[in-house]
C-alpha cells in the first residue's frame, strides 16, 4: 500500500474558527476525516500532521525520506517566506504536492511567490478542503503511472 504524509503548517490548527469567508467552515479535523476515508478507498495508508513550527516541519519532510511515497504539503505562510522548506523538499526525494486551500494567485502579492513551487511536482489551489482529494488523486496517478 502506498504510504502518504498530508502535512499542514502554521495556523491551519485554526481552520473552520476564523476568517471563513476566506478559508471556509471546514475545520482540519474534517479534513483529517475526508482524507482518511479518501485514503480507505483509494488504498492509501496516510499520516496526518499539522505544526506551527517550521524546524517541526522541515523534520517531518526528513523523517519521510526512504519512508513515503509522496507528501501532500500546505506550508501556509510559509510557503511565501520558507527557503528552508524548499531546501528540505529538494534533499527529500519524496514527490510533493504543493496544495493551498485559497487561490494564492488571485491574492495579495506576496502569496503569489512559492518557495514550495520549484521543489514540488505540481501546485494545486483555490478549491477549498476538496483540493486535498484532488492532491491525493493527482499523487496516486503519479505513483501508480
Ligand atoms: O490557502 C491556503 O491554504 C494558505 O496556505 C493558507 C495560509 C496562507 O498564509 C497562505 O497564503 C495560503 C494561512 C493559513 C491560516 O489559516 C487560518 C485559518 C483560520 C483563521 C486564520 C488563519
Amino acid at each position: 500500500m502506498p504510504s502518504l504524509l498530508i502535512l499542514n503548517g502554521p495556523n491551519l490548527n485554526l481552520l473552520g474558527t476564523r476568517q471563513p469567508e476566506v478559508y471556509g467552515s471546514t475545520t482540519l479535523q474534517d479534513i483529517e476525516d475526508m482524507c482518511r476515508s479518501h485514503a480507505a478507498k483509494t488504498g492509501w495508508t496516510v499520516d496526518f500532521l499539522q505544526s506551527n513550527h517550521e524546524g517541526a516541519l522541515i523534520d517531518a519532510i526528513h523523517q519521510a525520506r526512504g519512508v513515503k511515497d509522496g507528501i501532500i504539503f500546505n506550508a501556509g505562510a510559509y510557503t511565501h517566506t520558507s527557503v528552508a522548506l524548499m531546501d528540505a523538499i529538494s534533499s527529500a526525494e519524496v514527490p510533493v504536492v504543493e496544495l493551498h486551500l485559497s487561490n494564492i494567485h488571485a491574492r495579495e502579492a506576496f502569496r503569489h511567490k512559492s518557495f514550495i513551487a520549484p521543489v514540488a511536482v505540481g501546485q494545486i489551489c483555490g478549491f477549498g478542503a476538496h483540493g486535498y482529494i484532488l492532491a491525493m488523486d493527482a499523487m496516486r496517478a503519479r505513483i501508480d503511472g
